[in-house]
């Protein structure tokens, strides 16, 4: 099946920004898609469902170089 995982990013402060944490997000195996939304500093992602998924996307944003707080 699929989930949607909402994550809090931290650290993004322009459009540049927002880019770079949807593609770290979209390269994740198991990701279908992404919406980073910078006025509320966070992403929603439609993701397979895999029960580590939320672990591997706080990794993906941490790598990109952006606080990941969160995640419901
Ligand atoms: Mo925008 Mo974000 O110039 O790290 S890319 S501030």
């Amino acid at each position: 099946g699929t989930a949607t995982l909402d994550l809090s990013v931290g650290g993004m402060t322009c459009a540049s920004c927002v880019m770079r944490v949807e593609r770290a997000l979209k390269n994740v195996p198991g990701v279908q898609d992404v919406s980073v939304n910078l006025a509320t500093e966070s992403a929603r992602v439609v993701t397979s469902g895999d029960d580590d998924m939320d672990v591997r996307l706080r990794r993906a944003v941490r790598a990109a170089g952006y606080e990941p707080r969160a995640a419901s």
